[in-house]
């Protein structure tokens, strides 16, 4: 692949790139994640965002950042993040989260939304970058192939005080979990407002 890294700066705790569309000159997602934001929304659990009718509107903040790692926010958001998963190497792998406050990680089975399943939750709040606070932080072993994306979401809901959501991964060659590096994410196309005016394109 012929991907020219974006470029990165840091902006409260949150690396955002430049990348302006989903898709790069060859048609190949670009790196990245996309970030909708919905502020002004109480509640510190995930249906306090999923169960409102604002959710089924457009998020009136949309970004892109490189990473699942964020905190420092805001109060009183929601959160919906969207990236396509690449693994390095084909086998099983598990997924982590850890949020504060409640959150939850859905993965499809290829590059559509169509069969994601809720693979594991943070319900309250977990400490940073903590995968045992709960028994749900941690996903089953899954069966991922490295030359497929698989759609990743998780939808994070923050009320007050301190803020955060991650994702790690373990799995081949990766014995512990870390942080999903940038080079195994990508924009998936569509997602992005300015693309949603046009026709989806494939992602593979
Ligand atoms: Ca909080």
């Amino acid at each position: 692949m012929n991907i020219i890294l974006p470029i990165l700066s840091f902006l409260c705790g949150v690396m955002l790139t430049e990348t302006a569309s989903g898709s790069s000159e060859e048609g190949k997602p670009s790196p990245g994640v996309v970030q909708e934001l919905w502020f002004g929304i109480p509640g510190a659990s995930v249906k306090d965002l999923t169960h409102r009718k604002i959710f089924e509107t457009a998020a009136p903040d949309v970004r892109t950042i490189s990473h699942l790692d964020v905190e420092n926010q805001g109060d009183r958001y929601g959160a919906r993040y969207s990236a396509l998963l690449k693994v390095p190497a084909s086998g099983k792998y598990r997924l982590y989260l850890s949020s504060d406050d409640s959150a939850e990680l859905w993965l499809g089975k290829d590059a559509t939304q169509k069969d994601m399943a809720c693979i594991a939750t943070v319900k309250g709040y977990s400490d940073i970058h903590n995968w045992g606070n709960q028994p749900n932080q941690a996903s089953e072993p899954v069966q991922l192939e490295a030359d497929r994306f698989y759609f990743l979401q998780v939808i994070h809901k923050e009320d007050g005080g301190p803020d955060h959501m991650s994702v790690a991964w373990s799995g081949p060659g990766i014995p512990a979990p870390v942080i999903i590096p940038a080079t195994a994410l990508f924009i998936p196309p569509g997602i992005l407002p300015e693309e949603k005016k046009q026709s989806p394109a494939k992602a593979d």
